[in-house]
């Protein structure tokens, strides 16, 4: 056998074997680079063949060109089984499973005041009570002078606020006033209850926010007396905290009632059963339902106001009300169910 054929041969084999042991796209181009390429092992021994006699010359460029082409056949199939492991791999690695359950949807929640409002509005539905509104820019006509407290009066101090054009226009200190503007609007009888927002020129501690809640109740008939308040307010506070609820009232003044008073709850689960005062109460004033039209010999009612931040606080454990409107999430968080 001439050299240059050994030679070839040689070169076929090794760099067969070399490439049965190839694997990877990356390793294949190696090869491919280390013998085809044009500094490559054949295309090396190609060249070398312009040094072979003449006569030899057809004969061994003949074979080293079927030895390339023997290679690239193979290098092609070595690739191609080389590109489907790789899409095997990819698709066994990033199989999508259809069958795990999906992702949670993080849902919103109801804020602790939104809850107790809903609770408290729906007991006073449930009783007849019609919900209703009221503005919170309000005139100091029905947050003072309607509800029985002229100007100078000394029970302004208690109700202090913001005044948006003095001395007429002011951000309403309680929702008392829509006592005055239902009134004024409607014949008895009257049952409503109104949620809203209230504000305070206050200084703010655990207990006292200078913007917060409340719920007034109002129910103006003939013959209603303090029996038919102290049962409904009993009613409602066993709807909210128990059938094992305690209430108490005491003597209490607001100028717009007469007599006045605050309840007070106590339950064993809070506070180890200590009374808690959680609103204001007592009969409308006469001279309240005459200046909004009602005959005072004829109609009695009364009216309570409730904060249900202090009930969320009572009911949920919360220490202090500032956390109601801070947007701490990690304080709302816990009121998602
Ligand atoms: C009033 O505002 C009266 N209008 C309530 C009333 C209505 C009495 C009808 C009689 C008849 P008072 O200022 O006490 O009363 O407030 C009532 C409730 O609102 C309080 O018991 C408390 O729960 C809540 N509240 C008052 N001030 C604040 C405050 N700064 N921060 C949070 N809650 C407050």
């Amino acid at each position: 056998m001439d050299d240059w054929q050994g030679r070839i041969d040689t070169l076929r084999e090794r760099a067969l074997a070399e490439l049965e042991a190839t694997a990877d796209p990356d390793a294949l181009e190696k090869w491919r680079i280390a013998y085809l390429g044009r500094r490559g092992a054949l295309t090396e021994a190609l060249r070398g063949l312009s040094a072979l006699p003449t006569e030899q010359r057809p004969a061994a460029g003949a074979a080293a060109n079927e030895t390339k082409r023997a290679l690239e056949a193979a290098l092609d199939k070595h690739q191609t089984a080389a590109r489907g492991q790789v899409l095997t791999r990819a698709l066994e690695n990033e199989r999508v499973d259809v069958t795990l359950p999906g992702r949670p949807v993080s849902r919103g929640g109801l804020h602790p005041t939104t809850i107790i409002l809903r609770q408290i509005t729906s007991f006073f539905q449930s009783i007849g009570y019609q919900v209703v509104e009221g503005p919170e820019v309000e005139l100091d006509k029905y947050n003072f002078e309607m509800l029985n407290i002229p100007a100078n009066h000394p029970a302004r101090d208690m109700w202090d606020t913001l005044y948006v054009q003095p001395p007429e226009v002011l951000m309403r200190t309680h929702t008392s006033p829509m006592q005055a503007r239902v009134m004024e609007s409607t014949e008895p009888p009257v049952r409503v209850i109104v949620p809203g927002r209230c504000y305070r020129y206050e200084a703010q501690d655990a207990t006292h926010e200078w913007m917060f809640y409340q719920v007034e109740g109002l129910a103006v008939d003939q013959g209603i007396t303090m029996a038919d308040l102290k049962g409904t307010l009993f009613a409602f506070a066993r709807h909210i905290f128990g059938p094992k609820v305690k209430v108490r009232f005491r003597c209490d003044y607001f100028p717009f009632v007469e007599p006045g008073v605050d309840m007070g709850i106590s339950t064993p689960e809070i506070k180890g059963g200590d009374w808690l005062e959680i609103l204001g109460a007592g009969m409308v004033h006469p001279r309240v339902l005459e200046m909004a039209g009602y005959d005072s010999s004829k109609y009695t009612g009364f009216a309570f106001g409730m904060g249900p931040e202090r009930i969320a606080m009572l009911k949920y454990g919360i220490t202090d009300i500032r956390q109601f409107y801070a947007n701490d999430l990690r304080f709302l968080e816990q009121f998602v169910s």
